[in-house]
């Protein structure tokens, strides 16, 4: 593809000063000297789940490389060391005037500090003490097993996930719906199925070997920050990355690291050596394609299939009896493009596969997921040091959370050993996950749902879907540092509880949590800049929670107060988990064990992969009919829609309110390819209305920009008003990168009133 001259102002480095410039900003804040206290404070970063921090002190990655820490961080602390939400505002200002904030004006509220309860039939939130917390809470749980819930989101420690997970499970529910339902549950679900083991292979140490990385769907400068090191590393060692994205993300072309000031600074690295740009939700057409090239060259790795996998007879025969004009027809690519690729991976020694969001978030997204998978394998590229499977992953402790069985899909081993701590089976009946909650929600079948983190209502696509949902369950309990939006729209029938916890940094107690890389985390204790403040440590509320409601039984929960003590039945619970039974004496960080392959024999009945063929996806194109189409006269075309974060928020919380690497200068932007503008009679900079299945949002500008033609790109969640989107069917994860919309330059007076107050109401 080739690259158009991009708006001038747009910057054509990723990273770059502006990351100095936002440092420089926060240090010399009123916030700076505890701002850099808490960035020396021995525990994981908050927000992404490279997982810098911890016990090397608050800057050092896993191999105890210093200097590690990036802005993103410092905008998540920042964010955290806000004062409190003075009481004025919840006393004051009722729950429909606090729905009118955006993302940002929420956040920026400052800290929950006290309890707050809304009443069915109350205009305003009121504070509450924790005794009635907990008898409000108690009773609400006092419900039968399958209508109780609980969903989460990877910010918390892996001892509170336990905790939560005990709970419900002792209790008899498996509704443990998590955010990872909503992120990397077709990664977890994709290499379960190939490798036995749902998380990545590779190790940091073992990525420092590589010398290839094919980054897919991810946009790492923004979201992974230090992960650019290692591709500045890998290029200046000779490797090649070769990245497959429908956007051509500046960061990933060029990216300017604080890291190597004198370097990579000034004009910055250079990070793509190949940038594929295909279209969206067609990866599993260039993996094939890769696996076609490789098997016309000669180059698939026999030895290594006959010796570690089964089914590659099947995937090969898949690649080679489908014609090029099926694969290129598919993803957009040209074969030429695709064998070029094949190539620098075929003469690499060895590559790492690495995906984010872009892989995952399609109908077919663990589909995409075994098609690297395989690909992988017919280079030879799994189970060895410099080579295998990586998923990015997304929140700091969102991986924890699957460890820990926050699941609906709880390993067979982990079961059987949370039976014999129980002294008794577990439910059978299957739990929902994140889509199947709120549909259960919506058929009124659940009560009581508790929300350990999260922004439950903002992270769903339709929005008004969301709030029906949740305001049919009766008690919704959300257990939060920050206000969110989902605080103010995501109500419960009869009574909604918002009740303030401890961040990482400041439990006061030790915790821990796993990175993206299988490294487990000690985090020490600290204490809070709040002064008045009535905050809960999760483990205290979970464990409180849970000696109410079940006493002694069938675990003595009031020992489980004790973080030790938890930590003590993970060891004898969580696989590969062994080593945190000694982590309070020994404060000897560790890799989940059985997870990082050196060897090519991985965890299967058989010791080798299974391979299965992966069909390609029938991608259509949407048409303005499907939206009854377009009025007489007007400019507009149907495209499909990738919903993506800013290079400023975490998920839902929006920190600034433009993305200027995109050349976004506000959050009401759609980014389009000038190809389409031409044709469907927009002009760059219009404003236009933008139509999805759920609503339509008013007054959108248009900007043009290096994104493949029929695609175009929005901002999450804002955007989650207006979509409706299919889900994966192994993973209950939603198409969020691949939504069908209309671009118009107005909309009919007569078309769907009621869809656009809903963009209207969320925005
Ligand atoms: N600063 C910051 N860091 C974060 C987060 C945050 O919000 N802010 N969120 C955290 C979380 S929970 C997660 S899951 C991760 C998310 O990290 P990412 O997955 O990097 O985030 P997204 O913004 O969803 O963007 C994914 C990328 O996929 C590309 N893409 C879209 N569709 C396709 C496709 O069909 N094929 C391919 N090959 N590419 C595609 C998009 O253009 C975009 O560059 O980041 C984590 N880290
Ligand atoms: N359209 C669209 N929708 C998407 C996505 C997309 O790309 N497009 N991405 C999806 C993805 S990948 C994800 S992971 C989800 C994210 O969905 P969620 O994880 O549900 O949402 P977050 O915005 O990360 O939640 C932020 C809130 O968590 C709370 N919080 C922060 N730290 C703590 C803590 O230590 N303890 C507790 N108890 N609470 C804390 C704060 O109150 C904060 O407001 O969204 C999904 N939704
Ligand atoms: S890369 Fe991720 S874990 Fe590391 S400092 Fe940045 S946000 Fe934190
Ligand atoms: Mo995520």
């Amino acid at each position: 593809m080739k690259a158009e001259p991009p708006d001038p102002g747009t910057p054509s480095v990723g990273g770059g000063w502006p990351v100095i410039e936002g440092w420089a900003r926060a240090t010399l804040s009123p916030k700076g000297p505890l701002l850099w206290q808490t960035l020396l404070h021995k525990s994981a970063c908050l927000s992404c789940a490279w997982g810098t921090g911890g016990q090397n002190g608050g800057f050092s990655d896993e191999l105890g490389e210093p200097l590690q820490r990036c802005l993103k961080s410092v905008e998540a602390i920042s964010a955290e060391l806000q004062p409190a939400v003075p009481h004025e505002v919840f006393s004051g200002r009722s729950v429909s005037a606090l729905q009118r904030l955006s993302s940002l004006e929420a956040d920026r509220l400052g800290r929950l500090s006290h309890p707050l309860i809304l009443r069915e039939g109350r205009s305003h939130y009121e504070r509450l003490a924790w005794d009635d917390v907990f008898a409000i809470t108690e009773a609400a749980f006092r419900v039968p097993p399958q209508r109780l819930a609980s969903y989460s989101s990877g910010r918390s420690s892996n001892e509170a996930a336990y905790l939560l997970q005990l709970l419900l499970r002792a209790l008899g529910s498996n509704n443990l719906a998590d955010c990872s339902d909503l992120c990397h549950a077709p990664s977890t679900v994709g290499l379960n199925a190939v490798f036995g083991s749902g998380t990545s292979m590779v190790s940091l140490e073992s990525l420092q070997q590589a010398d290839c990385v094919v980054l897919v769907g991810s946009n790492a400068p923004a979201n992974h920050p230090r992960l650019m090191n290692e591709l500045i590393r890998l290029r200046e060692r000779g490797g090649s990355v070769i990245v497959i994205n429908p956007v051509l993300e500046v960061g990933l072309l060029k990216f300017g690291s604080p890291a190597f000031p004198i370097k990579s600074m000034l004009r910055g690295s250079e990070i793509a050596s190949l940038f594929l740009q295909p279209v969206p939700g067609s990866d599993t057409a260039v993996f094939l394609g890769f696996q076609k090239a490789l098997l016309e060259a000669g180059q698939i790795r026999w030895d290594f299939l006959n010796a570690h996998t089964e089914g590659a007879d099947a995937v090969l025969e898949q690649a080679r009896a489908t014609p090029w004009e099926a694969i290129t027809a598919c993803c957009g690519l040209s074969r030429e493009e695709l064998e070029h690729a094949a190539a620098v991976i075929a003469r690499s020694r060895g590559v790492v596969f690495a995906w984010a969001m872009g892989i995952t978030h399609h109908a077919n997204g663990t589909t995409n997921v075994q098609a690297i998978a395989n690909t992988a394998l017919v280079s030879g590229n799994a189970g060895r040091p410099g080579a295998g499977t990586m998923p990015i992953r997304g929140h700091s402790n969102v991986q924890g959370f699957g460890s820990m069985g926050v699941t609906v899909k709880l390993r067979a081993d982990m079961q059987q050993a949370l039976e014999a701590l129980l002294g008794r089976p577990l439910s059978r009946v299957p739990g929902y996950d994140t889509r199947a909650l709120i549909e259960a929600a919506e058929a009124g079948t659940v009560d009581t749902l508790l929300c350990l983190g999260g922004n439950l209502w903002g992270a769903n696509p339709d929005s008004t879907q969301a709030r029906h949902a949740l305001g049919r369950i009766d008690t919704v309990i959300y257990l939060a540092t920050k206000p969110n939006q989902g605080h103010f729209h995501g109500l419960g029938a009869r009574r909604t509880l918002v009740l303030p916890v401890f961040n990482r940094f400041e439990t006061p107690h030790r915790t821990t949590t796993e990175s993206g890389n299988n490294f487990v985390r000690l985090n020490e204790p600290g204490h809070t800049h709040l002064k008045h403040a009535d905050l809960i440590s999760e483990v205290e509320f979970l464990a409180g929670l849970a000696t109410r409601l079940l006493g002694r039984e069938p675990v003595d929960w009031g020992q489980l107060h004790d973080p030790v003590y938890v930590r003590q039945l993970i060891a004898r619970t969580v696989p590969g988990y062994g080593p945190i039974a000694a982590i309070d004496a020994t404060k000897r960080e560790f890799s989940v064990e059985g997870r990082v392959f050196e060897q090519p024999s991985f965890p299967t009945p058989s010791g080798r992969a299974r391979m299965e063929p992966t069909p390609l996806p029938a991608l259509v194109q949407p048409e303005p009919a499907h939206f009854g189409g377009l009025a007489p006269g007007e400019a507009g075309l149907a495209l499909t829609l990738i919903t993506a974060r800013s290079y400023s928020q975490h998920n839902t919380v929006v920190y600034k309110p433009g993305d200027a690497y995109r050349g976004m200068p506000h959050r009401h932007t759609i980014l389009m390819n000038r190809a389409d503008l031409a044709r469907s009679g927009l002009a760059p900079h219009q404003t236009v209305t933008v139509q999805g299945e759920a609503g339509a949002l008013e007054g959108v500008e248009i900007i043009p920009g290096e994104i493949r033609e029929g695609a175009a790109l929005m901002f999450y969640p804002e955007v989650n008003a207006i979509i409706r989107v299919p889900v994966d069917p192994r993973s209950g994860t939603p198409a969020f990168k691949r939504a069908p919309v209309l671009v118009r330059s107005g909309l009919r007076p007569e078309a769907a009133p009621s869809a656009v107050s809903a963009g209207a109401e969320a925005g």
